[in-house]
């Protein structure tokens, strides 16, 4: 799974094979939303908590927002940025169960109006 991202992301960035020698573009859980991640905040807007992913995370109820360090991820976010060049997928439950919906590459919702404060886990 995450030679296929790799390649994915390097087909868009127009990197070629011989880029694998370069630094990541992405750091994932610095606190920084870049290219390759998604990213969920704890309040509109973007504001107050950052969880930046590169790789999928199953399991949300057990991080905790960097910038927010009281407040769990799972069930708790209330906006969010694909800055992926892959659609993510959340899900209301752990392991990609219970109700879920998507974040098109690029697609970024300040609100998250279908999602609040019920994503548990996420998936490219
Ligand atoms: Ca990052
Ligand atoms: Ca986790």
């Amino acid at each position: 799974m995450k030679l296929v991202k790799f390649f994915a992301a390097a087909a868009v960035a127009g990197m070629s094979i011989a880029g694998l020698a370069a630094p990541a573009s992405a750091t994932e859980h610095n606190g920084v939303c870049e290219s390759g991640e998604f990213c969920l905040w704890y309040n509109p807007n973007y504001a107050n908590g950052i969880w930046d992913m590169y790789y999928s995370d199953l399991n949300l109820n057990d991080n905790y927002f960097i910038g927010n360090s009281s407040q769990r991820v799972g069930n708790n976010s209330a906006s969010a940025k694909n800055l992926d060049s892959l659609r993510w997928y959340v899900y209301f439950g752990t392991n990609k169960t219970g109700t879920s919906g998507w974040y098109d590459s690029g697609e970024v919702n300040s609100q998250m109006t279908n999602f609040r404060n019920q994503i548990e886990s996420a998936s490219y």
